[in-house]
């Protein structure tokens, strides 16, 4: 019997020792070696054959042979439980010493950047942003600006028309008469107009048939060509640095009387001629001028008691001045190559 016993013993160990994943097996084992219909069991039927002297010791060895297979079963259990854990962590571990994905960030559009700066600019001297729809009617972008019909400016070929009176602005002026007529009591304002403009042109290096404008204009009363100039001048050295000096040169504009356009001294050679400002030393920025009196009655403001002064320039040209950008068509084409150089400034 005791031979019976050991033999068993080594059997169940044998058979936990072969087990290298399966706890399910190793179970079955168990149930099998110490449950109530096991081999032990069956061995100690025997037990009542024995005589008083021999029965503890068999009972003695029939126990430690249980206590040797619990244990290895237990032992084997641990070590395949301990083995899926190591396993579950090998597979989810996270290599803390790779290095980090890089993180693409976007940049600003370089004439938005150009744009926020203008924008900021006049806020800070009090303007508020007016926008408008891009599709205009030719009252609001021609009529309302001192352009009756039959003017040059309106011809077919120089405007995007969608219909007779339809068409796509050809300047954000519109929106400044707009603002003009929706003022119910007339009173006084100072309003910047960002947005995009379209033009029947062939495109090339410095012609876009989109491009973009800011326009600016003051209503109130004793507004003065003093102010106008006072404003740009502040404009000037704020956008391309206070040690500019800026011109005024007469010129026309149908919405604006007396009209100039102005030029600041270029900021290449300080003046004393590059191939920049074409070795004139100047370079010309925007137009502006008074608001032509029958504009500002035409939108309801008496022009006897109001005036008011605007300008418009174009941020696509700042920008080609301010990055050395040489073809305009490089701001509407959407190249990530050249649009992904841009950061805003810093100061
Ligand atoms: C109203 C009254 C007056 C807007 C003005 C200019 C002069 C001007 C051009 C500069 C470069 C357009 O982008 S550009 O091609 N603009 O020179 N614009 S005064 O005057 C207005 C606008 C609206 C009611």
């Amino acid at each position: 019997m005791k031979e019976r016993l050991q033999a068993l013993q080594q059997e169940a160990v044998a058979k936990i020792n072969e087990i290298t994943d399966d706890l399910k097996q190793l179970n079955e084992i168990r149930i099998s070696y110490l449950g109530k219909k096991g081999p032990i069991t069956e061995v100690l039927k025997g037990m009542g054959a024995l005589s008083a002297e021999e029965r503890p010791k068999i009972g003695a060895i029939a126990n430690e042979v249980r206590t040797v297979i619990q244990e290895k079963i237990e032992q084997k259990t641990k070590a395949i439980e301990e083995a899926i854990i190591q396993k579950k962590l090998a597979s989810e571990a996270i290599d803390v010493t790779l290095p980090g994905r890089p993180q693409f960030l976007g940049s600003k559009h370089p004439l938005t950047i150009v744009i926020e700066e203008i924008e900021d600019l006049f806020i800070g001297m009090g303007y508020e942003i007016a926008e408008g729809p891009e599709v205009e009617s030719d009252y609001f972008n021609f009529e309302m600006l001192n352009l009756p019909k039959g003017h040059p400016a309106r011809d077919m070929q120089d405007s995007f028309y969608i219909t007779e009176e339809i068409l796509l602005r050809t300047h954000t002026s519109p929106v400044q008469a707009r603002t003009m007529v929706g003022k119910k009591n007339k009173e006084s304002f100072k309003i910047i107009c960002p947005g995009k403009v379209f033009r029947r042109d062939d495109d090339d290096a410095t012609h876009s048939h989109q491009f973009t404008q800011i326009e600016g204009l003051v209503v109130g009363e004793n507004i003065r060509m003093s102010d106008l100039k006072g404003t740009l001048e502040v404009f000037a050295k704020k956008m391309f640095g206070p040690e500019r000096e800026i011109r005024l040169r007469p010129s026309f504009f149908p919405f604006t009387e007396p009209s100039v356009e102005m030029d600041i001294s270029c900021m290449m050679c300080a003046g004393n001629g590059c191939k920049t400002c074409k070795h004139t030393g100047w370079i010309e920025i925007l137009g502006a001028g008074m608001v032509h009196p029958h504009v500002l009655e035409m939108a309801g403001y008496h022009s006897k008691k109001f005036s008011g002064f605007a300008f418009g320039m174009g941020p696509d040209r700042i920008a080609m001045l301010k990055y050395g950008i040489h073809d305009i068509r490089h701001f509407y084409t959407n190249d990530i190559r050249f649009l992904s150089q841009f950061k805003p400034s810093m100061d």
